[in-house]
This record gives C-alpha cells, structure tokens and sequence, in this order.
C-alpha cells in the first residue's frame, strides 16, 4: 500500500536525521569558541593583549590570527574566528583554560571535541621548536582529574587546527569540570591554540525529540485525511 510505504519513508528519513540532529546538540560549554572573549573560563596564565603581548611563557590571549600577538608565530590571513592562544608556561601544572558547574545527568552520554593548533612558527624564527602536549580532563569534585583526551602538537604542522575528540558518560547528576593542561613546559616553541571547545549531550534533547514527534503526528494527519478524500491508494 502506497501510504504505508509513504509512513515507511518518512520514518526511515526521520531516523536518518537523527545522527545529524545529535551532532548539533546544544554546547554545554559557555564560551567553547571564545566568541565571547576572557568570559566563561578561568584560567592559570597570564592574560594579556596586543601586538607582541605573548613574551614571556604562560601569557595567554584571544585572538584570531597568532602572528598579531607573536612576530615569530604562523600568519594565518583567512582565519574567521578568536582563538585562545598561548605561550606555553614554564610550569606544566598550571591550568589553560577551566569550566566549572557543567551540569550532567547520571548515564548521559557526552561527546566532548576540541580543536588544538600549533602556532610556532613562522619562516623568520630559526630557534628549537618544541612541541606542546595539551591533555582536556574532567573532574566531578574539582580536584581529582581524570584524563579525556589529548594532543602532542607537531612543530611541522604549525597553523593546522587539529580536532580532536571522545565520548565521556556521567556516573552521577550534578556537575563536572574540565580543564585543559599542557604536560610540556619547554620554552622554546611550545605555543598553542584551543579553539571550537564542545561538551554535549551524544543523544537529542527533549525539545528535538518533541520536534520530531510533532512531525510524525503531522504525517499521520495528512494520510487519515486523504483516506477520508478517498485520495489513499491502496
Ligand atoms: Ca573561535
Ligand atoms: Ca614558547
């Protein structure tokens, strides 16, 4: 019957959509892409802006193209958007960026992505090139941390943005933190970029899912009324 292969599509449509729709759910994250400047994070670096603002190590700034804040670091002309960027600190402990009171629910399942640059360096910088090693950890009582994901940039590929990322599921409802360090505290290169930070839920939120019902009742109104036209074709 034509209806039920006309249902039949409309399901196997909806279903089809549905990774799409969980890709896009709503960041958890207040300022994940760093539109929003210094705000929705803290951080252990020191802030700073400007032309040649990122001497010495552990300065940290938002900008969106590197060479602006560092002569020596990648000129990256088309890029759209702010950056965190950093002079990677001579204390590997300190902390490069953290968001508190992320709300979680027990069994949610998360995804968590982030985007991670080398900005060392340009072709006028002759000195040693180290890479960083940015390791994005979660806590749920804010001093333990357990180890999400992580990259060790590559000198070589210096102005590439590197997305990286990893499923996390919550053991308990309340809240959970995540911060990003870097496990290398060499002074010599080691100048990263975090950009385009993602927490999210991995499955629809309830809006979306209503969403979708609302469109299957829709579907079905539409063939109960052209049954009753006598329009079905059976
Ligand atoms: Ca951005
Ligand atoms: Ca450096």
């Amino acid at each position: 019957m034509l209806s039920r292969k006309i249902l039949l599509s409309a399901v196997v449509a909806a279903f089809a959509m549905a990774p799409s729709i969980a890709s896009a759910a709503t960041n958890l994250l207040a300022n994940g892409d760093f539109s929003g400047g210094f705000s929705g994070f803290t951080t252990d670096y020191n802030q700073v802006s400007g032309p040649d603002s990122m001497v010495p190590e552990g300065n940290i700034t938002i900008a969106t193209n590197p060479v602006d804040v560092h002569h020596f670091w990648v000129d990256l002309p088309s890029a759209t958007g702010p950056m965190l960027i950093a002079n990677g600190a001579g204390n590997s402990s300190l902390t490069i960026w953290q968001e508190d009171a992320i709300n979680v629910v027990s069994g949610g399942s998360y995804n968590f992505s982030a985007g991670v640059m080398n900005v060392c360096c340009n072709l006028s910088f002759g000195g040693a090139n180290s890479p960083s090693s940015i390791i994005f950890q979660i806590s749920t009582d804010g001093s333990t941390w357990t180890d999400l994901t992580s990259y060790t940039t590559i000198p070589a590929d210096a102005g590439v943005m590197n997305t990286i990322g990893t499923a996390y599921i919550a053991g308990a409802t309340g809240t959970v933190s995540l911060r990003a360090i870097n496990d290398i505290d060499a002074a010599s290169g080691n100048d990263f970029a975090l950009d385009n930070l993602s927490f999210a839920s991995a499955v629809p939120e309830p809006g979306t899912w209503a969403m979708l019902f609302l469109g299957f009742g829709a579907i079905g109104l539409m063939m109960r009324r052209r049954q009753s036209r006598g329009m079905a074709v059976i």
